[in-house]
Order: C-alpha cells, then sequence, then structure tokens
C-alpha cells in the first residue's frame, strides 16, 4: 500500500487528476483486501469492562528557531516498547521514544529544515506523507539514508491546516520499518478562523489516535508478515498508539479525534457506541467545508480523519471498531476545561470543479499485472523511468509522473 502510491505533481490543475487516481488506487486496494482478507484474526477487545492501559500520547517536538527557520531533528533508531506483552519489544523508533517519533507541529508559512539521522544498521527514507513539498524534500524512495547519515529535508509550508504523518519509505522495507515502530504524526495549523473554535489542546482534547495492528512471537519480539503488493496482512492485536486496550480522560465537551491508519492492509470501521454520531471535520487534505455527521467511517492505510465526539453528556464512551470491538474509551474529567459546541457550520471554501472546464480525459486503470499491480497494464521500475502522460493544456505541455 505505502509503495505503491507516490506522485510527483507540481501545477494545481493536475491534483485533480492525482485525486482521481488516488481514489482509483484506493478501492482497488478495498478490493484486493476484500478477497485476499476474508479470514481475520482480530481479537476482540471486551467492552462492557473497563479499558485496562493509559493511552500514551506521542510528545510534541520543539523546533529550533533560527533567522526564522524552524529546524527539528529526527533520529531513527533501535528501542524497545512495552506492549504488556511477557518481555519488551524490540522496536525502532525516533527521537529515543520506545515506539512512533514525536508529533511535529507546523504553520503554514513555516520554513522548515527537518535533519533526520539514520542510528540503524540499514537503508531508510523519512516521507512526509501528505505534505505538499518539492520531491527533493519529499523523502520518498530516492532519498536513501545509509547508516549514520543524516538527510535535510527543507521546505515551505504552502498547504492548508491537515494531519499528516511521516513514515520511511524505503525501497522493499517500507512495511516493515514501519510495523516495527518508525511512524509520527505531522500536524498543520493556519489562520483559519472557524477551526479555532475547535478543540486544539494537544493531548488534552485533540488526541493523536495511531492505529495500529501487530502480532507477537511467545518472547515478545514482533512477528511480521511481509505485505505481498496488496495482499497485505491483517494482524491479531489493536494498539493506539503503540497501547493495547487503552483509554484517555478528557475534557466533557467536545474532543477532537486525529485518526491515523498506520497499519499494513487493515481497514478500520469506526463508530461510537450507541449509535452516537460522530462529526468528521477533516480528511486527508484538510478541513470539510461543512463539518458531516456520521455513524461509520472507514479509514484504509495512510488515510488520516478529523472527527468531534461530543462528551458533554456522558461518563464514558467507547470507540469501536467493526473487527476489534473497542478501539479506546473516552473518560471525561471534569476538573478539564472543555470546548463546548456548537461546530461551526462552515470550517473551509473548497472550490469545486466544473466538470465543463475539463478538456479532455483519460482513463488510468489500476489493476494486478503479474504478482504486483500496475497501471494500464504497465508496471514502474524504481530508479529506471516512470510511466510519462503527456498533458495538453493551451501551448503547454507538461510531463504527469506516476509511479
Ligand atoms: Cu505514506
Amino acid at each position: 500500500m505505502f509503495d505503491n502510491k507516490f506522485l510527483f505533481l507540481r501545477r494545481p490543475p493536475y491534483r485533480i487528476i492525482a485525486a482521481i487516481s488516488l481514489g482509483l488506487l484506493v478501492v482497488s486496494c478495498i478490493v484486493a483486501v476484500d478477497t485476499f482478507l476474508n479470514d481475520d484474526p482480530a481479537v476482540k477487545i471486551a467492552t462492557d469492562v473497563p479499558a485496562t492501559h493509559t493511552l500514551s500520547i506521542p510528545p510534541l517536538l520543539e523546533p529550533r528557531i533560527e533567522d526564522g527557520i524552524a529546524h527539528y531533528q529526527l533520529d531513527l533508531g533501535i528501542s524497545f516498547h512495552d506492549f504488556h506483552q511477557a518481555q519488551l519489544t524490540p522496536t525502532i523508533a525516533y527521537n529515543q521514544e520506545s515506539l512512533l517519533g514525536p508529533t511535529l507541529h507546523l504553520y503554514r508559512g513555516d520554513r522548515v529544515v527537518v535533519d533526520v539521522t539514520n542510528h540503524l544498521d540499514e537503508d531508510t527514507t523519512t516521507h512526509w506523507h501528505g505534505a505538499d513539498v518539492p520531491a527533493e524534500a519529499d523523502g520518498g524512495a530516492h532519498s536513501v539514508i545509509r547508516p549514520d547519515e543524516t538527510w535535510k529535508a527543507e521546505f515551505d509550508v504552502i498547504q492548508e491546516a491537515a494531519t499528516l504523518w511521516y513514515h520511511p519509505h524505503i525501497k522493499n522495507h517500507t512495511a516493515e520499518q514501519v510495523y516495527r515502530g518508525a511512524a509520527g504524526l505531522m500536524i498543520i495549523d493556519d489562520d483559519n478562523t472557524a477551526a479555532s473554535q475547535l478543540p486544539s489542546t494537544y493531548g488534552i482534547d485533540d488526541i493523536p489516535i495511531i492505529l495500529q495492528d501487530r502480532d507477537f512471537a511467545k518472547n515478545g519480539e514482533l512477528d511480521f508478515t511481509l505485505s505481498n503488493y496488496g495482499k497485505g496482512y491483517y494482524y491479531s492485536h489493536l494498539m493506539v498508539n503503540g497501547t493495547p486496550n487503552p483509554y484517555v480522560e478528557v475534557p466533557a465537551g467536545l474532543v477532537r479525534l486525529r485518526l491515523l491508519n498506520g497499519s499494513q492492509a487493515r481497514l478500520y470501521k469506526l463508530s461510537l457506541e450507541s449509535s452516537k454520531k460522530m462529526i468528521m471535520i477533516a480528511s486527508e487534505g484538510g478541513y470539510l467545508n461543512q463539518p458531516l455527521e456520521m455513524e461509520q467511517i472507514m479509514i484504509a492505510p495512510g488515510d488520516r480523519a478529523e472527527i468531534i465526539v461530543d462528551l458533554s453528556d456522558v461518563d464514558r464512551l467507547n470507540l469501536l471498531d467493526a473487527s476489534f470491538s473497542r478501539v479506546l474509551e473516552l473518560r471525561t474529567d471534569n476538573t478539564l476545561t472543555a470546548v463546548t459546541g456548537p461546530v461551526p457550520s462552515t470550517l473551509n471554501t473548497i472550490e469545486r470543479i466544473d466538470p465543463s472546464e475539463i478538456d479532455q480525459s483519460r482513463d488510468f486503470v489500476f489493476d494486478k499485472v503479474g504478482e504486483g499491480w500496475g497501471i494500464n497494464g504497465q508496471q514502474m521500475k524504481l530508479m529506471s523511468n516512470f510511466h510519462e502522460v503527456s498533458l495538453l493544456r493551451g501551448k503547454q505541455k507538461t510531463p504527469l509522473l506516476l509511479s
């Protein structure tokens, strides 16, 4: 899943095509997942007893500001994490966390430098998933960081508020390195005034929720099964920010959950207990135009979504998943200052594309090719060539590169 989607796009009109292509890719992956993964080994978590462990919250990474530039340092190295197995589990993580990495909180208009040092004895990369950055700062499979080397990513934050994430994107080992623990959130904020009325105190009423399924050997080590292109693998145990069966104490008001599916193949179908409605406020690219009341939200690997849960009239509420039953128990603490509703009725002003403006349409068919996946029957050859499609618009001829 992670290895299949990188797009190199620079000009805004082609984002439409990118969106359509990614949509098709997601649909084809979902079909593949449904076809190949009928036996779900998910171990259900009882919802009628209290959750057992405090939810771990990744810390915020403070930048060093120099000449108006926000400098961040990430160090990927070996670590150990307590998944509440028989023994501590060997992991990899950023900045000496036991698992995952710190959250980067960036602002639109910032100039940002991130130095990533690889302390592993294997190659890695660090990719900013969802970030609108130049190719050389994107951390894709071409930006290999060798052991003991540091890679510098420098970019301007030009996109609107959104929840993004970072993870290795190294050829053939992306899924494995993410599974072992290498991933973190990147939150972007801007001056959206409607959004300023939403809960936004990180770790208090604005909670990161990184969903990952894992299997363990008897000695507590992670059991990894290689993702075979779209087939992927469903694991048995759900971890939220690395915590099994977690609860979190939050104010008795509106609470924002920043959901990330950081799993290899699993789809989550999330809902609230007692069919209580959740309010979706943002998807991959940022805030929706209007908040959306939902009974269930489905997120595929790599996806993010932001939801608001109203806890003003309950002591506790379970966030549920169709496979695992409970994902997280939300407990209210009346001593915490609550943001109260309503959620603003307008959150963003995204203009719809007028279909009559489309000059020419092209078909991109994502399908199985041999043992892997391809577009229009062809597969990308990493480091050698790309599918290239010329797009003619007026007098410009701009290639669209797809992998
Ligand atoms: Cu990604």
